[in-house]
């Protein structure tokens, strides 16, 4: 069985989640659940980042340790996975002794290399955020703003990564690897980016400044900075897994690919005699009013109003069919309602009923054996649709193009409901013309084992739906799902439930 290895980004545990966190969650839960349904064997990670100067501040802002603060923040990202239903096999935190012990072991044989040194760093710095600043933190005329109080430049001894030394293997590895980023086009971002000299990273905080991260073994006097302890997680995780690194995706979000993922990363593994990840996956942003929807600007949708109110499986449904993946997309909540309504609501929802009801009307119950003669051409036309859809569906899902494999199963969907209308089982049942006996069983084996097949695809976006459906259809799935997309007729003599509410309809918005 082949592994793949796959993570998210860790969330700084500075703030609680919100809808950007949430779905690159569920973003990374559906490639685990395609690729596990596909035959892998996954490994898939998420977890918390828990160090520097923002966690030390809040924490003292309420008076309590930062590893209390960490605690606290870091269950709540491990509470959406849960709501979320999210698969992963392991969540990580950066304070735990696993991940630090192998930050220093790291630091330590790049120390021996001779690939960190120690130099004086300039910069400026906010006494009052704590912090250094940089050129883009500054005013349009120049000035520092407000919020840094007073700003000084200062001098300070600090460790350094040789960076530089590394820009040519770096250009020369991602030439040679063109799919290493998706979407492509990030790629040539990258490419271009590195047609400046880099500088070497400045990789540590002296401990009287920033004591929330972690010593360096070489140094204690210092801890670690932010990338040399975050992105260490996705190695950290598996160091005892034999076969696992490298990673096959990293998922992350577009801000966080150039320079930490896409160029400290790969010359870190490299410099340390480790193999680069396979491969980035960038996701684009959710927007408000095309603001990036952050907890800085205070625009940030809590993720779990809407679990609550529309249920995990519309949510993920909506996120991934919502975005094109690499695309930014506009969050609104009466786009997430045409969206319920038409797809989830009138579309899936609907054929679950009248499949159920139609059933229980018109055939006591129990799916019927289709009559193979009675087939024609309405028949014979959905299961070619079938098998383009599914075929499709796959290709798409392997693509990264969730958006579009969903449309097109909403396609099949539709033509399962057309199919409904032109056959009017309803009518059929009173008939008195002579292949109407035959037919009426052959419509309902139809539509039923149609639902069946197009409930299957909807798995790795909507786990619970597809099995509520199956239980509501009396079916128990195969053990394979390569054999579960295949259309036959496992239903037959099934007993169904008479009926399954998915998608209730929401309450007005309270005003
Ligand atoms: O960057 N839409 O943490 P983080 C979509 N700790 N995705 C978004 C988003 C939005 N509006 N806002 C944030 C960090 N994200 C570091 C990562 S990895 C070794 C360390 C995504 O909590 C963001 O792009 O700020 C990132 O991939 C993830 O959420 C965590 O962001």
């Amino acid at each position: 069985m082949k592994s793949f290895y796959l993570t998210t980004a860790i969330d700084y545990v500075n703030g609680s989640p919100h809808l950007g966190h949430a779905y690159e969650k569920v973003l990374a839960d559906v490639i685990a659940r395609f690729r596990r349904l596909m035959g892998d064997q996954v490994f898939f990670l998420t977890g918390t980042d828990e160090h520097g100067q923002k966690v030390q501040q809040s924490a003292r802002a309420r008076g309590i340790a930062p590893q209390q603060f960490a605690d606290e923040v870091s269950a709540e990202f491990r509470a959406l996975c849960t709501k979320l239903h999210i698969s992963n096999d392991d969540f990580i935190r950066t304070t735990e002794e696993r991940h630090k012990r192998v930050v220093r072991d790291l630091l330590q044989r790049l120390f021996d290399k001779g690939e960190i040194y120690r130099a004086e760093y300039r910069g400026f710095y906010s006494t009052r955020q704590e912090q250094f600043l940089q050129e883009k933190d500054r005013n349009p005329d120049g000035s520092w703003p407000e919020i840094f109080g007073e700003v000084t430049e200062i001098l300070e001894p600090n460790y350094f990564f040789k960076l530089r030394g590394y820009q040519d293997w770096l250009v020369d590895f991602l030439k040679k690897n063109e799919s290493f980023i998706f979407p492509r086009y990030r790629q040539k971002q990258v490419l271009e980016f590195l047609t400046e000299p880099l500088n070497d990273l400045c990789i540590s905080r002296p401990r009287e400044r920033l004591e929330w991260g972690i010593p360096l073994p070489f140094d204690e006097n210092f801890v670690t900075y932010v990338w040399f302890d975050a992105l260490v997680n996705y190695y950290s995780a598996v160091v005892d897994k034999p076969g696992l690194w490298p990673a096959d995706f990293h998922v992350i979000g577009k801000d966080i690919l150039v320079p930490p993922h896409a160029v400290y990363w790969p010359i870190m593994l490299h410099a340390a005699g480790l193999p680069p990840p396979r491969a980035l996956l960038v996701h684009g942003w959710w927007t408000q009013r095309g603001a990036k929807m952050s907890k800085s600007t205070g625009n940030a949708l809590n993720p779990l109003d809407l679990v609550t109110e529309f249920g995990v499986d519309a949510f993920r449904y909506f996120l991934v069919r919502e975005m094109n993946v690499g695309q930014d997309s506009d969050f609104t909540r009466e786009q997430f309602l045409v969206r319920y309504n038409s797809e989830l609501a009138n579309n899936l929802g609907n054929l679950v009923n009248r499949t159920l009801n139609m059933t229980t009307r018109f055939a006591g119950g129990v799916v019927p054996a289709p009559v193979d003669s009675a087939e024609e051409e309405p028949e014979r036309a959905l299961k070619e649709l079938w098998k383009t859809t599914h075929t499709e569906f796959i290709q798409l899902c392997e693509g990264f193009q969730f958006h579009l494999a969903l449309e097109r199963l909403m396609v099949f969907l539709t033509a399962i409901n057309g199919h409904i209308e032109l056959r009017a089982p309803w009518k059929l049942a009173k008939s008195t013309e002579p292949g109407a006996a035959a037919l009426l069983p052959t419509v309902l084996a139809t539509m039923a084992e149609a639902l069946r097949l197009g409930a299957a695809l909807l798995q790795p976006v909507m786990p619970s739906t597809t099995e509520k459906i199956q239980a509501a259809l009396g079916h128990a799935p195969a053990a394979a799902w390569r054999d579960e997309l295949e259309w036959g007729t496992r239903l037959t003599g099934a007993k169904v439930s008479p009926g399954l509410v998915l998608f209730p309809r929401p309450e007005p918005e309270k005003k």
